[in-house]
Parts: C-alpha cells; structure tokens; sequence
C-alpha cells in the first residue's frame, strides 16, 4: 500500500520510508505531488500545524494523509526556536544556517567560565504527527519528545536539521551520530511514530 505524507522535508521523508516499510507501506510525498501549493504554518502549537498539513493535502486529494511538525525547544532561549525552527534564520533558511543562527544566540547568553563548556544548554525535540482521514474528517494524532542538550561542536553527518547540535548523553553521541535505526529508537519522531502505529492498531508484517 501507499501512504501520503504532506511533508517537502526528504530527511522526514527517510525517517518515514524507514519506519513504514516493515508495515508494507511505501511513503509518498509533497516531492510526488510538486501542483500542490504549500499549506500556510501560522498555527501556534506543532499539533495545530500539523492538523493544517494533514487536513488540507487531505482534503485536495480526497485521500487519508499523514503530516509531521516538529522543532526544537532550548531551555536556555525560553522554548525557542519551536514552531519556528524551519524558519529560525529567515525564511527559506537551510540547516546550515538555522545551526549557525541557534549558536550564535547561545553565545550571547554565555558567560565567564561557562565559555569552555560544549554544552550550552538543555533542549528537546518535539513531533506532533496528524493523520487526517477526509472520509470521515476525523484526525489520529501522535505526539514524541526527546530531552538532550544542545553542544557547541557539530559533529556527525546523518539526519538532518539540527541532528549535528543535538547532543545525546546516553550515547554520548550527537543525533547526527546515530544510524537511522538508531534515532528512530530514541527520537521524538520515532516516539511519536510507535504512539501512531498502536493506535491505529497495525502491525508489522513478518
Ligand atoms: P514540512 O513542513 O514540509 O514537513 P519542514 O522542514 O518545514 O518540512 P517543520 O515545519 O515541521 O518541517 O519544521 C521542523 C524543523 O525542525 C526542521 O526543518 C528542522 O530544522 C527541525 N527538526 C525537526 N525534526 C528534526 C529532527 O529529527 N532532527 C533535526 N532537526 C529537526
Ligand atoms: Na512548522
């Protein structure tokens, strides 16, 4: 079967393709659907975005739809980036930029002896997942969290986002880090993903 998710993320995209295939399931996204104009983010909780990007492509094609939104929340910057994590160094911005933009705000809040510690401050990734069905317009939703701290030193080259500044204590490893089977075991995505799949009562095929 084919599941539709309403995301132009293709590092999403991965982690879905990942965590779908054992369920016979190959994704389908906005990358195969280039007509379909972009959903407008404006709501201010990742659940209620998530719902807009469900329920809109949903609607347009008449068919169930998944969406993810997600972001991360630093405690030293009063939950920030959140909502605004795609968009953190301006619109359009690539990871790049937001990791630079995100360290260039810790540094102004470093002080004295703090300066040599790689990590700036606690954090954590959230994922709000909606699966919207238009049939019924009814929503499924998930949601996933995973504490860390963010680190001064990128390091790692898997994931995406701010996967290299994400730094995780247990593995003494950045996101960035870990094989893609291994973040999906720890990340809020995967959380989130594993809450959905219980709920929606579906299991893996041998
Ligand atoms: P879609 O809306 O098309 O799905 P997007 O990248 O704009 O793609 P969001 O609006 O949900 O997605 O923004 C989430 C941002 O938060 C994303 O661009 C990353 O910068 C960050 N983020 C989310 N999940 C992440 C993860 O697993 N690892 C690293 N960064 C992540
Ligand atoms: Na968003």
């Amino acid at each position: 079967g084919i599941l539709i998710v309403a995301t132009k993320n293709a590092g999403k995209v991965r982690e879905f393709q990942h965590a779908f295939a054992p369920f016979g399931l190959t994704i389908q996204s906005m990358f195969d659907y280039p007509e379909l104009p972009d959903v407008v983010e404006d709501g201010t909780t990742f659940a209620e975005n998530a719902l807009k990007k469900s329920r809109q492509i949903a609607e347009t094609l008449g068919l169930p739809v998944l969406a993810d939104d997600s972001g991360l929340c630093v405690d030293a910057l009063d939950g920030r980036p959140g909502v605004y994590s795609a968009r953190y160094a301006g619109e359009g911005a690539s990871d790049e930029d937001n990791n630079l933009k995100l360290l260039s705000e810790l540094e102004g809040l470093k002080q004295g002896e703090d300066t040599g510690q790689p990590l700036l401050s606690t954090a954590r990734f959230v994922c709000a997942l909606s699966l919207y069905d238009p049939s019924t317009a009814t929503e499924l939703t998930a949601e996933g969290v995973v504490e860390g701290w963010i680190t001064s030193e990128p390091a790692g080259g898997g994931g995406f986002g701010y996967d290299p500044l994400f730094y995780l204590p247990e593995f003494e490893k950045t996101m960035a880090e870990l094989t893609l089977a291994e973040k999906q075991s720890v990340s809020h995505r995967g959380m989130a993903l594993r809450l959905l799949t219980e709920k929606l009562a579906v299991k893996p095929q041998d």
